[in-house]
């Protein structure tokens, strides 16, 4: 395989960093996003948080309750998840993500790997320089500070984006996977969870070294065939794994819960709109067309219907979308008496965008 040049950006504290943007004057406080269970006020855990409530002890994945105890004597700031909200930022940045990309692939809510081995002509000097182009672009467009991991694959590129947070840009050139990897605890290596740890201390191997130095053979007896040579190869900083994007979906949709139960149209008409919006720019983002329009509406007492209606020829226009969701809507409403309670919209039968020429000519002939 030609020698890549792949990068991991991750967003800092993503949601914590979220709810600063949406409310400046928390900053510089402990942040804490929480899910709330609903059982008791404080029953939940804790999503994420900022740095500054991280200095407290409070991390992903602890209850509320403590959270709360460790920062009892200082100003803090408890908020719930919102996350069709970071998932409109998160959408945002992607974009921008993209445009730098040979290759991007999301792997989450808040992190994607970009290939730029050509557009860098694999060389790390203009990859640390593009690095710094990435972060400096989303902080002016987006006012979020993200830490970026750059190497010759995507497991050294996930392994140095963790190394320096937040605001951290961590290169490893070829030449320095070995030592970068040797000292590292092997839980650092992606797929090693908590319980491969274990099996792995009771054969008495702690560090990346250790692994990359154990017999092949042993590991393949304990862990498969599969999953021994996986680890060996990851423990020497081999991985071809591709940046490659999913492959394309059959249809983009999003749901959303009403503020109230309803049967009034424009309510539910403004909460779509607003649905249409987001999956059109996924639409659009994926470079695709769409012939279907779905809505679905989840009643208060649960039960869930669908209208549907199908276009002759695949378009991407929003206006159409959002006409059929009227429409849609409306006949719902007339047919039935279910008051709604969750309202989403749906787009399938989806084509790749047509040729550009093509595009142009329909443009022209078109009655605008
Ligand atoms: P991460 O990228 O793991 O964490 P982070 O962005 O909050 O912090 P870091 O600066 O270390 O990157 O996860 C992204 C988001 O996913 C995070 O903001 C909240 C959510 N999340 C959870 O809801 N529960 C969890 O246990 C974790 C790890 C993340
Ligand atoms: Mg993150």
């Amino acid at each position: 395989m030609q020698a890549r040049i792949v990068m991991l950006v991750d967003l800092d504290y993503f949601f914590a960093q979220c709810e600063e943007l949406r409310k400046p004057s928390i900053k510089g406080k402990p942040v804490v996003v929480c899910v709330y269970s609903g059982r008791t006020k404080d029953s939940g855990a804790v999503s994420t948080a900022n740095y500054v409530a991280r200095k407290y002890g409070v991390t992903s994945g602890i209850p509320i309750s403590l959270a709360k105890k460790k920062l009892q004597d200082v100003d803090a700031i408890f908020l719930p998840v919102d996350k069709e909200f970071y998932k409109e930022i998160s959408g945002n940045i992607m974009e921008i993500l993209r445009g730098y990309a040979d290759h991007f692939e999301q792997v989450s809510v808040d992190e994607a790997y970009l290939d730029v081995t050509h557009r860098t002509k694999a060389n790390y000097q203009r990859a640390k320089q593009l690095a710094e182009t990435i972060k400096d672009d989303i902080l002016t467009q987006q006012q979020l500070t993200c830490s970026i991991g750059v190497g010759p694959n995507k497991l050294i590129a996930k392994i140095a984006a963790d190394i320096q947070k937040p605001d951290g840009l961590t290169l490893v050139k070829p030449e320095q996977v070995k030592r970068f990897l040797a000292p590292l605890p092997v839980r650092r290596l992606v797929g090693v969870g908590k319980k491969t740890e274990k099996r792995l201390e009771t054969l008495g191997v702690r560090t990346v070294s250790q692994l990359a130095s154990f017999d092949v053979q042993r590991l393949i007896d304990v862990f498969g065939r599969k999953l021994g040579t996986y680890f060996h190869n990851a423990s020497l900083g081999f991985d071809d794994d591709p940046v490659q994007e999913k492959g394309e979906p059959e249809s983009v949709s999003r749901i959303s819960t009403l503020k109230e139960d309803t049967t009034n149209l424009g309510v539910i008409l403004d909460k779509a709109y607003r649905l249409c919006d987001d999956v059109h720019s996924k639409l659009l983002s994926l470079e695709l067309m769409y012939r279907s329009v779905s809505v679905y509406v989840v009643g208060s007492d649960l039960s869930t219907h669908s209208r549907s209606k199908t276009f002759e020829n695949p378009t991407s226009s929003l206006e159409s979308f959002k006409t059929a969701v009227k429409e849609l809507f409306e006949k719902f409403l007339a047919e039935s008496d279910v008051e709604a309670r969750r309202v989403g919209v749906k787009l399938s039968s989806l084509t790749k965008k047509e040729a550009k020429q093509k595009q142009l000519t329909s443009f022209f002939g078109g009655s605008s």
